[in-house]
């Protein structure tokens, strides 16, 4: 099957990344929007471009029924679905192939089996994937939850079978404690789910977050793109990715890659795929969940693997074999990727709405920005505050680094505040550039007041140039030279 007409049921950067691939392979893409992105990029990259709805996602880019038939109207003979919104829903990706549509992603079944953690625990206990001891089924009664912990030891975890992303997890701490967190995590449960399924695990205590990409074709071949790091994140919202992790040994990466290879395969996996483990501080591994999606930090293994992850998933739609085996995968030096979201990282993180009055990319070798905005446009108030995605690739670890500050301090964004400065402290800071930083990152090492401390010191070092400058020369204009010169010496770029 050729695919000759995409529609890309997604809106920002996503939409218009998968839409470059598309073109690149002779592939029309249709946009879809709502009222609030009639001017966005995405709406205007795509060949054709049809409204939905009104700005909320649930009257626009939520609504299965009205994309299918915007589809179908426009002779559209594939959908993907990107990420977020309508990327794991198995109804979705059920009506898209009932319409004679081709979903591009897992089948509904592979999407149902993983978006249920016990269902994915249950079918990658069969392939022997490390998995933190507990149970693989649904606990009901206060009596064998207390025999579980007594096995698994104190503190455990309870979670919610049809959570994930960390919503409804629960630690309990003792007995005693035990009753009341597991009757409040079943009643949150059903309310957020509408199941109370939950199961217990063995609490791992700040853990690395590492996760394997993988590529199953339908004739049965499942590859691993090895890891990406993504540990830096802030109430399960990741900042920073980067692959490979400075922490896998190579042996390590194939066991992983392999367990995450048996993961695709417990579900009869087609397309991109995730598997998502945790790693505790002496290097053990354990099978988390599964995402059935493209991911946002995709970027980062594209840079190490030099694979178009989207362009794969569109050939793997079309029934076409992997064109590579594991062996000749190889990873190519460091990437690093920084979202940066319209969120001010001196005040908690908070989203902050506007207009992007100033807005220019950085440039140059191996810096690649993903963005879906143009100077002058608002940030519309309805969906996530992801901006862009600036994803940097350099030889080594330590390069990608200084390329990533470089880039960030190239990068002029003004109107919202950002997460930039935050990347920057990041980049600078020891723990991470020692490799030495787990999930607990930003809550151990993290205040406001350092991003602002950092200003107010440059600014202090500019104000007392300027002064001496004035106090040497007497002239303004010289004064303003001289300060432009100390600044590019001391790599003052603000002020
Ligand atoms: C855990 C855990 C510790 N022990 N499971 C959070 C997201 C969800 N997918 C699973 N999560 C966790 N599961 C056990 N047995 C700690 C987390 C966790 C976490 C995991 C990955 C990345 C960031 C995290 C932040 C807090 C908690």
């Amino acid at each position: 099957m050729k695919i000759t007409k995409l529609l890309v049921a997604n809106r920002g950067e996503i939409a218009i990344r998968v839409m470059r691939s598309a073109r690149e392979m002779g592939i029309k893409t249709v946009a879809v929007y709502s009222e609030a992105d009639r001017n966005a990029r995405h709406t205007q990259f795509a060949d054709e471009a049809y409204l939905i709805g009104p700005p909320p996602s649930n009257q626009s880019y939520l609504l299965m029924d009205k994309i299918i038939e915007v589809a179908k109207a426009c002779g559209a003979d594939a959908i993907h679905p990107g990420y977020g919104f309508l990327s794991e829903n198995a109804v979705f990706a059920q009506k898209v192939e009932a319409n004679g549509i081709i979903f591009i992603g897992p089948t509904p079944e592979s999407i149902d089996m993983m978006g249920d953690k016990l269902s994915a625990k249950q079918a990658a206990k069969k392939f022997n994937i490390p998995m933190v001891p507990g149970t693989d089924h649904a606990i009901v009664d206060v009596a064998e939850a207390k025999s579980v912990a007594a096995k698994a030891g104190y503190p455990i975890l309870i979670k919610a079978s049809a959570g994930g992303g960390g919503k409804g997890m629960r630690v309990v701490n003792n007995d005693e404690e035990l009753e009341e967190q597991m009757h409040r995590a079943m009643s949150e449960a059903l309310s957020a789910f509408g199941s109370d399924a939950v199961f217990i695990e063995k609490f791992v205590s700040s853990p690395r977050h590492i996760e394997i990409q993988v590529l199953a074709d339908t004739q049965g071949n499942v590859v691993y793109l090895f890891e990406r790091e993504c540990s830096i994140q802030r109430r399960h919202q990741k900042l920073v990715e980067e692959a490979p992790s400075s922490v896998v040994s190579p042996e390590m990466r194939k066991a992983m890659g392999e367990s995450a290879v048996n993961a695709a395969k417990a579900c009869n996996y087609r397309g991109a795929g995730t598997v998502e483990f945790l790693v505790d501080a002496d290097l053990n591994y354990y099978f988390l969940e599964m995402n059935t999606r493209l991911q946002v930090e995709h970027p980062v293994t594209e840079f190490i693997t030099g694979l178009d992850l989207v362009r794969e998933q569109i050939l793997i739609a079309e029934g076409k074999p992997l064109s590579f085996t594991q062996e000749e995968l190889k990873i190519h030096g460091h990437a690093i990727e920084l979202r940066v979201t319209a969120e001010d990282p001196t005040n908690n993180f908070l989203p902050d709405i506007g207009k992007l009055i100033t807005y220019r990319r950085p440039q140059g070798h191996g810096i690649r920005v993903d963005d879906g905005y143009e100077e002058g446009m608002d940030i519309p108030i309805y969906y996530d505050p992801l901006l862009s995605k600036l994803i940097v690739h350099a030889a080594t670890r330590e390069l990608a680094c200084k390329k990533m500050i470089r880039a960030i301090d190239d990068y002029k964004i003004s109107g919202v505040a950002t997460t930039l400065p935050f990347g920057k402290y990041v980049m600078q800071h020891h723990a991470f550039l020692s490799g030495q930083f787990d999930t607990k990152f930003i809550e151990t090492y993290f205040t406001p007041d350092q991003l602002k401390s950092e200003n107010v010191e440059e600014e202090k070092i500019a104000a007392l140039m300027a002064i001496k400058v004035l106090e040497e020369n007497g002239t303004a204009t010289i004064a303003t030279h001289a300060v432009n010169e100390e600044r590019s010496k001391w790599k003052i770029n603000r002020l």
